[in-house]
Order: structure tokens, then C-alpha cells, then sequence
């Protein structure tokens, strides 16, 4: 006689295991394999994901990022989602590096604030070495408060990246945005090849990889799963995983954005969880329109980090005040 669980009952019987990537594709995410998880019912789909979330993590365990935007605007690159490209006329004004005292005040209130990592990001297409230096003293100096750091300055090359292992770098933060297909439609300045092999340059360095990507950008599910499977496949996937929500800036070529169902950005989170079990899945950009139950929905799906603090880099971020309340009302722990 089969018994059959009552904690089994509602999964779905053709997975072995929640998070066990098809043994077909040796151990690797076909996007069809992705694309099948999209396509489960939600009810389904979430419930695998707090089964990976609940073997791999505490469960309202959530991790907190401040971000500050240490050089704003005028980059060469024309990402069409960005706010900082210098060709598009979004009425951002173009600044230079920020002082090291100044970086040090927002540091030291993030840290106030309970966060405990601070990502500092550069509208570069790549750093220039006077700025690398300057950055670079940046990150030693961040990282004497007790915080984690992170930045994010573009492409690197392998010396670039091992000087910033040096000193000390936790994270660095390179997105691949979208699916490999879907790529040059967004961005025409650089390659996705380029972004992998920065990552690769950040990871034999030695630094933990942050890495995601934005939905929202008219990918459809099939460009959602595009990049998911090529997230998953990196070995090993990145240790942070921002998923973020087009904010559509005036100015810019997806300005308009795309009537993105909410649901499909839970679902965006829950397939990350599920594919990249022991990776920190960061509700990033756009959470600032999101209501309370939307992002409860996030963090049931697995989503165990957040960007934290009124600013992200040129956008508004949700209020401190309400991320506190929010988390009060969920049970949800900072860590
Ligand atoms: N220049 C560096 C780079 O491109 O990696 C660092 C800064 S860039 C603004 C960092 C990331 O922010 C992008 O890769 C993208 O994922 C995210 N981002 C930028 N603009 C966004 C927007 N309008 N909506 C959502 N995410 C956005
Ligand atoms: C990430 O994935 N999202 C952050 C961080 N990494 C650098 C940036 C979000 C930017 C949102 C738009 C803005 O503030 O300009
Ligand atoms: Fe924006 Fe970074 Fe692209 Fe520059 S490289 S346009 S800062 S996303």
C-alpha cells in the first residue's frame, strides 16, 4: 500500500525533489524546464518555492542592502531601461564622484539604520583607474564600520577585479538584465558576453557575484525564463540575486514599460528561488510601488533580501518607516 504524505499531497508529482534540476540536462536549466515552472499553477509553483526556501533558509529571515549612487549619470552606455545613460533626456543631472567623506556619512547611517551591506554604484561603462583608486579607498574605508560592501562600476578586467578583491570587496553587482536573446533589444553599447566575462573576472578574483536582472521590459515569460536558466547555469550561480521591476523613466526608450501582471513578477522570484536554492534573492528595484500583500507574496516566494532605505540610485525606494512596520506586521527578522 503507497502512503502518501499529507505535506505531499498538493506538490506537484512529477518533481523529485523542489529544487533538483531535470536530470535530462545534467543538472542544468533548459529554458523549457524554466519555462515549465512558469507555467505551473501559482498555488503549485509557490508552494515548491517555501519547500527550497524552508531546506536552504529561515524562513522571514531577510537580509538588507543601502544603496548609494557614489557617481550619477552621463554614461556612455545606452541600457534602454537606464535613467543614467547621457543620450537620453530624462532631466537627470550629471555629477562627479562623491567625496569619500560624503560616501562615509551614508554609510555610517545605513549601518544606523540596520543594514548590513552597502552597494555604491557608478554610471560607468567601466572605471578609469583614477576612479578605481578612489573607489578602492572607498571600500577599505566602508568596510571598518562593520559593513559588507558591494559596488557596481561597470565592466572590469582581472587586475581591476583582483585590486578590489584586495581590498577586501564582498560583492560586486553586474547584472544580465534580461535573456541572452533578448539582450541586444535592450542594450547595443555592450555584449552579454561582456557582462559574463566581467562576472567571470569578479568570480576568480574571489569576490561573491551579485547578479539578476529587470522584468518588466516587454521579455514576455519566455524572456523571463531565458534569463533565470542562464542565471541558474552559472557555476556556481551568483551568490545575490537582484530581481528588479522596471521602473520606467520619461526620457528613456521603455518609458512605457510593459503591463507586467504582478503575479508574473512573484512568479519571476519563486522560479529564482527554486533554480538557485542557496542564492540570497533580492526584491530590488520597484518595490516602492508595490503594495504590502504584493511584496508578502514576494517573500513567501522566497525572496530573502531587499534593497533598504528611501533611495535606490536615482529612483525612490520604499520609506524605512514602512519597511520596519511592514516587517513588524509579517514577523519577517532582519539579518
Ligand atoms: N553601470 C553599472 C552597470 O550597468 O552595471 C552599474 C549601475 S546600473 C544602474 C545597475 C543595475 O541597475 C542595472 O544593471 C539594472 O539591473 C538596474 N537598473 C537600472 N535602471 C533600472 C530601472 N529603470 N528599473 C529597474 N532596474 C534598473
Ligand atoms: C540592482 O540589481 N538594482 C540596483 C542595484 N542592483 C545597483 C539598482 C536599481 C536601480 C533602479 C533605478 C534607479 O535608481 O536609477
Ligand atoms: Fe545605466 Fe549601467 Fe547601462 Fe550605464 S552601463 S547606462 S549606468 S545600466
Amino acid at each position: 500500500m503507497t502512503t502518501t504524505s499529507p505535506l505531499h499531497f498538493t506538490a506537484n508529482p512529477a518533481t523529485p525533489a523542489a529544487d533538483a534540476a531535470p536530470a535530462a540536462t545534467g543538472g542544468r536549466w533548459s529554458v523549457a524546464e524554466v519555462e515549465a515552472l512558469f507555467a505551473l499553477p501559482f498555488l503549485d509553483l509557490m508552494f515548491r518555492a517555501q519547500e527550497v526556501h524552508r531546506a536552504h533558509f529561515k524562513a522571514g529571515e531577510v537580509q538588507r542592502s543601502t544603496l548609494l549612487s557614489i557617481k550619477t549619470g552621463g554614461c556612455s552606455e545606452d541600457c534602454g531601461y537606464c535613467s543614467q545613460a547621457a543620450r537620453y533626456q530624462t532631466g537627470l543631472a550629471r555629477e562627479s564622484l562623491m567625496p569619500l567623506d560624503e560616501v562615509m556619512e551614508r554609510a555610517r547611517a545605513a549601518k544606523a539604520d540596520g543594514s548590513s551591506r552597502f552597494c555604491m554604484g557608478a554610471a560607468w561603462r567601466s572605471p578609469k583607474e583614477k576612479d578605481l583608486a578612489a573607489v578602492i579607498e572607498m571600500v577599505r574605508e566602508v568596510k571598518k564600520l562593520g559593513l559588507e560592501t558591494c559596488v557596481t562600476l561597470g565592466m572590469l578586467d582581472g587586475e581591476q577585479a583582483r585590486r578590489l578583491a584586495e581590498a577586501g570587496l564582498d560583492y560586486y553587482n553586474h547584472n544580465i538584465d534580461t535573456a541572452p536573446d533578448y539582450y541586444g533589444e535592450i542594450v547595443t553599447t555592450h555584449t552579454l558576453q561582456d557582462r559574463l566575462d566581467t562576472i567571470e573576472q569578479v568570480r576568480d578574483a574571489g569576490i561573491n557575484v551579485c547578479s539578476g536582472g529587470i522584468v518588466g521590459m516587454g521579455e514576455g515569460q519566455l524572456g523571463r525564463a531565458g534569463l533565470i536558466a542562464q542565471l541558474a547555469n552559472m557555476t556556481p550561480p551568483p551568490e545575490s540575486v537582484p530581481i528588479n521591476k522596471l521602473i520606467p523613466f520619461p526620457g528613456t526608450p521603455l518609458a512605457e514599460g510593459e503591463t507586467l501582471d504582478p503575479f508574473d513578477f512573484v512568479r519571476t522570484v519563486a522560479v529564482a528561488r527554486i533554480t538557485m536554492p542557496e542564492s540570497f534573492v533580492r526584491l530590488s528595484a520597484g518595490r516602492e510601488q508595490m503594495s504590502d500583500e504584493l511584496q508578502a507574496l514576494c517573500f513567501m516566494a522566497g525572496a530573502n533580501s531587499i534593497f533598504y532605505g528611501g533611495r535606490l540610485l536615482t529612483a525612490d525606494n520604499a520609506d524605512a518607516s514602512d519597511d520596519t512596520q511592514l516587517f513588524a506586521r509579517l514577523g519577517l527578522v532582519s539579518i
